[in-house]
């Protein structure tokens, strides 16, 4: 089998690589591990920023986005009993959309398929070859058979345990990596969210989200110990929780039911430096995770593809390779900007230990970021997205 991108992944960076790919007449093809059922049940992210949509828009996948996809003004803090709210679009005239990465990945997969793409489900890939000069070839199984694909580019998207990640270790590699002793417990159910907006909390329990995937249904976090197990947790132990840290006239409005899901993520930041090893490129999950506090991880697996899929139709429209040299610095830039925002965030509310010196801290941290116009926009700033770096 031959191809011109070979992309390992299909979660949300080599999706989208793939739409991006082909729009520039550039030919691809996906082979991810697992099945399609299991791909688009992953539960994980909720929130799209502004340059993630438009490239949805601009892959032309965006009817059930435009229809389904819940635009969000602001968000609200609470914190010491009381609650702010910040308001994107006054700051930054930019609001969110809240939509689930369940139905961004069906969306994508759907509308490959529909366009004649190629996404090999069930199809892991064993090992990179060749990548550093020649042809690279890619080794993976399929139906209990090896098979090889051969290709001029290899697209490395496949998330923080994939093959990409693996085969550059022991090449200079550089990792940067930053973890917490807990994590989020989140909880999806079939009612209403307890507001229209998003709620971050800080409280002495710990922190707590209120989120949600529609009008009818609620996606919730607790702050947890790592150690924590999901079997510990009921179904009535976990809003019981919720409820404590939360302001009690937003608690006394939560309304309960049975949980659709529920699962522990662990909290940590890291990066790999760099993103390219001759023709293998790191993006998204492979690349670099952040804590999902700032909601950037699904937003920066879109503007890799981005980048990524332009350094590439450079080089097939006009063999320029300097887009693809510039690659990882371009990725980088905006990847530390959202680990910078991300860990920030995370300090802020998060309960890290018992010491009243942090949480003075953190008090002060949060009156100056919603009493101050200047910390109100910078939030926004980076809440919203930092901007996509222009090309030249
Ligand atoms: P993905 O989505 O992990 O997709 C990688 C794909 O590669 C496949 N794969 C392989 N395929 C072939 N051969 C191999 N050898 C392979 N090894 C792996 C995998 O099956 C998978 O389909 O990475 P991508 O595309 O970079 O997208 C990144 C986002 O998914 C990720 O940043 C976010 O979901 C992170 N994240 C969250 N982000 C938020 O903004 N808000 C959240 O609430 C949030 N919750 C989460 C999360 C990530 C989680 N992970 C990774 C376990 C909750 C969890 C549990
Ligand atoms: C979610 O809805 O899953 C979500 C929202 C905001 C975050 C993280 C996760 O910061």
């Amino acid at each position: 089998m031959k191809t011109q991108v070979a992309i390992i992944g299909a979660g949300p960076a080599g999706l989208l690589l793939s739409h991006l790919l082909d729009q520039q007449g550039v030919e691809s093809v996906v082979l991810e591990r697992a099945s399609r059922p299991h791909v688009e049940g992953r539960l994980r992210a909720g929130v799209l920023e502004q340059g993630t949509v438009r490239l949805m828009r601009q892959v032309g996948v965006h009817d059930r986005l435009d229809r389904e996809g819940l635009i969000h003004q602001g968000v609200k803090l609470a914190f010491n009993g009381r609650v702010e709210r910040i308001d994107f679009v006054r700051q930054t005239n930019t609001p969110i959309t809240v939509y689930g990465q369940t139905k961004v990945t069906a969306d994508l997969i759907e509308a490959r398929l529909a366009r004649g793409g190629r996404i090999e489900f069930e199809a892991p890939v064993k090992a990179i070859k060749n990548y550093l000069e020649g042809r690279p070839r890619l080794v993976f199984d399929q139906q209990g058979q090896g098979r090889e694909l051969i290709c001029d580019f290899v697209a490395g998207c496949d998330g923080q345990h994939g093959q990409a990640r693996r085969s550059i270790e022991g090449q200079g590699v550089q990792l940067f990596e930053k973890s917490t002793p807990f994590g989020w417990l989140g909880l999806l159910a079939e009612v209403p969210p307890v507001d229209k907006e998003l709620i971050y909390a800080n409280h002495p329990r710990g922190f707590a989200l209120c989120s949600m995937r529609s009008p009818t249904r609620s996606r919730y976090y607790l702050q947890c110990p790592i150690t924590d197990r999901v079997e510990q947790w009921s179904d009535a132990a976990f809003w019981d929780e919720l409820r404590r840290r939360l302001p009690p006239a937003i608690a006394e409005r939560v309304v309960t039911g049975p949980r659709l899901e529920m699962s522990i993520a662990p909290l940590r930041s890291s990066v790999v430096e760099p993103l390219r090893f001759g023709r293998l490129f790191l993006a998204g999950d492979a690349a670099h995770i952040v804590p999902p506090t700032g909601a950037k991880g699904l937003n920066l697996a879109a503007s890799d593809a981005y980048y990524l899929s332009r350094a590439l139709a450079a080089f097939y429209a006009d063999r320029r390779t300097d887009l693809m040299d510039r690659y990882s610095q371009t990725c980088l830039r905006r990847v530390w900007g959202a680990i910078r925002f991300s860990w920030w965030y995370t300090q802020v509310l998060h309960k890290f230990d018992d010491d009243p010196f942090s949480q003075r801290l953190q008090s002060a941290e949060l009156l100056y970021l919603t009493g101050s116009e200047a910390a109100r926009t910078a939030f926004a700033e980076n809440y919203v997205g930092l901007p996509f770096e222009p090309f030249e």
